[in-house]
């Protein structure tokens, strides 16, 4: 089997995982597996997977590890020869990280790299704040909602990094400045990586 370059996307909500993710995708042409995606996917179809997630979502709590690691698994095993995978807003729990692991392994692969970007807490509101008037989104409308993501994060998806970092994979990113800029400091991390895959 070829050697994937598989990078999980790490960072608080509004951390800008998503918009990152776009880029890093377009430049080294790998898969894009992001949860919250998947999930608001399911929910404008209506499934059944769509309904069980949306009660959670919509009050910034996570959803439970068994719903989404089924969901991550499934695409993974649909999704053959592929160069690699970025991971965008997965694993968010310790559990859901040793779960990727086995789940890699028996595929013949494992994680590369973490890269987390990190932002304040202030700018994140600001940034949910200012996309809650686009978005739509139910868990963007009101500050409790995204106090609510934000301790979550802290409690439960925070220390998805110490695992990572035990395995020497982690890696921390500046989340504030422009975009671009943003984009080229993932870069600079992640060129070596896919050259050497
Ligand atoms: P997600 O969809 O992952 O949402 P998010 O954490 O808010 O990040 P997102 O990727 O959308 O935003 P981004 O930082 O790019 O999760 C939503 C919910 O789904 C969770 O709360 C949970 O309920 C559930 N869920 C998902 N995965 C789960 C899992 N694994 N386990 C359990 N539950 C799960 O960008 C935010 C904003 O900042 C954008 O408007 C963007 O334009 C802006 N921005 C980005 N970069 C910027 C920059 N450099 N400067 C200024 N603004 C910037």
């Amino acid at each position: 089997m070829q050697k994937q370059l598989n990078i999980v996307l790490f960072g608080p909500p509004g951390a800008g995982k998503g918009t990152q993710s776009e880029r890093v995708i377009n430049r080294y042409s790998l898969t894009h597996i992001s949860t919250g995606d998947l999930f608001r996917k399911h929910l404008g179809e209506g499934t059944d997977l769509g309904l069980q997630a949306q009660k959670y979502m919509d009050n910034g709590k996570l959803v439970p590890d068994e719903i989404v690691i089924g969901m991550v698994e499934d695409k993974i095993n649909h999704t053959p020869n592929t160069n690699g995978f970025i991971f965008d807003g997965f694993p968010r729990t310790v559990h859901q990280a040793k779960v990727l692991d086995q789940i890699l392994k028996l595929a013949n692969a494992s994680i590369s790299v973490m890269i987390l970007l990190n932002v304040p807490e202030d700018e994140l509101k600001n940034r949910l704040r200012l996309r809650a008037k686009i978005s739509g989104r139910t868990d963007d409308q009101d500050e409790v909602k995204i106090q609510t993501r934000i301790t979550e994060y802290r409690n439960k998806t925070l220390p998805v990094a110490s695992y990572y970092n035990l395995q020497d994979k982690l890696v921390t990113v500046d989340g504030v400045g422009s975009m671009d800029e943003i984009f080229g400091k993932v870069c600079t991390v992640l060129d070596p990586l896919y050259e050497m895959a």
